[in-house]
């Protein structure tokens, strides 16, 4: 995952209350784009965390400015108008039900598919709301998101000595990649001290199945990346409850206002597991509400996802079944949102 971010303003603060914090929570990875050295960066950051921020990156706080206010001024439209822009079934605006599978989080959004034409026209009778306007701000801010995507691909390509170096973004540049935009808010939540909980769940804990997420963040805490040392540590840590939207005691660590980048389900495939999709989640808080957008960058469905040879090293096996994109999506998406997703196309 990448997360998007101005420059100097982060803050990590550890809000779990159950354990010591490790030493390097202070230094989670900084990718500067600018910088030659930034493709080992890339590789070691998927390594050893999954997700990295980054800075110097090609995106205008412009397209970013554009299309967060023009998120604003959807959403502040009354229910009745928005609920017109929905169902998402699984594109069109969504509230509180996220996917197919009965899954509930304190979340309302929009779902659009970058590849084939969405109809812009379900945003006409939203007030204040006109359908160019946010065609054209969701264009420049994908296009601007995407090719930083692939400047990414590439750098880890070549800091993984992998040739030739588009193996990953010709995946998203080909025009029939399919990949996903996402406009979350989460409103603030509620009092619920009576519940002796701080938080609600805004979007459960997930792994992303496509290749790449690039999330940027208005200046509100909220998203939860669970550190990969946490994860084998039993899941009595994790309770949840209240119609599985309140939560207690985690081992995350939270981001606010970044554009991050997180490694995926099908880059966990292709690198033979080498690198591991990040578990992450959203908390809403009683102060502000958050503002999020995310560009899911996934390959044509017809694309064949297998461990890439030239990862495998020496008698090394691979540990995936082939599979097309299509097929793996079609089972994701009837999944439950806290799944292992991989499971299903696991050798062994
Ligand atoms: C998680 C990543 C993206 O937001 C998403 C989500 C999708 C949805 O909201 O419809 C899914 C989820 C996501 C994975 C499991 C299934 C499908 C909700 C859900 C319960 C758009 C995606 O591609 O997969």
């Amino acid at each position: 995952m990448v997360v998007l971010t101005e420059p100097d303003t982060d803050h990590l603060p550890i809000i779990n209350n159950s354990c010591k914090s490790p030493s390097f929570f202070n230094d989670i990875p900084v990718i500067d784009l600018s910088k030659p050295d930034s493709k080992n960066l890339i590789v070691k950051a998927c390594e050893e965390f999954g997700f990295f921020k980054v800075v110097n990156h090609d995106v205008p706080m412009e397209f970013i400015s554009k299309l967060e206010s023009e998120a604003i001024k959807f959403f502040s439209s009354p229910l009745s108008e928005k609920l017109k822009a929905g169902p998402a079934d699984p594109f069109g605006y969504g509230n509180k039900q996220i996917g197919q599978s009965g899954d509930i989080g304190w979340v309302e959004y929009i779902l659009l598919s970058t590849n084939c034409e969405f109809n812009y026209q379900k945003f006409a009778s939203v007030l204040g709301v006109n359908p160019e306007s946010i065609r054209a701000a969701v264009n420049d801010y994908v296009s601007a998101v995407k090719k930083m995507s692939c400047e990414i691909l590439e750098k880890l390509a070549e800091g993984l000595k992998i040739h030739p170096t588009n193996v990953f973004s010709k995946l998203l540049k080909d025009e029939k990649s399919d990949s996903v935009f996402r406009l979350n808010h989460y409103p603030q939540c509620p009092d619920i001290q009576e519940f002796n909980v701080k938080n609600l769940i805004g979007f459960g804990e997930h792994t992303d199945p496509q290749i790449i997420s690039v999330l940027r963040s208005n200046n509100t805490s909220g998203l939860q990346i669970l550190l990969k040392m946490a994860i084998g540590f039993p899941c009595h840590l994790i309770r949840i409850h209240f119609s599985s939207m309140l939560a207690t005691r985690c081992r995350y660590i939270t981001y606010t206002h970044q554009i991050l980048y997180l490694s995926n389900e099908i880059v966990e495939v292709m690198t033979n597991g080498r690198f591991k999709s990040v578990k992450h989640r959203v908390l809403t808080n009683t102060l502000k509400s958050r503002l999020s957008m995310i560009y899911f960058g996934g390959p044509p469905l017809s694309e064949k996802i297998a461990p890439l040879p030239s990862l495998m090293e020496g008698e090394e096996s691979s540990l995936y079944k082939e599979f097309t994109w299509f097929e793996y999506k079609k089972s994701a998406f009837k999944s439950r949102l806290a799944e292992n997703r991989l499971t299903l196309f696991e050798k062994f």
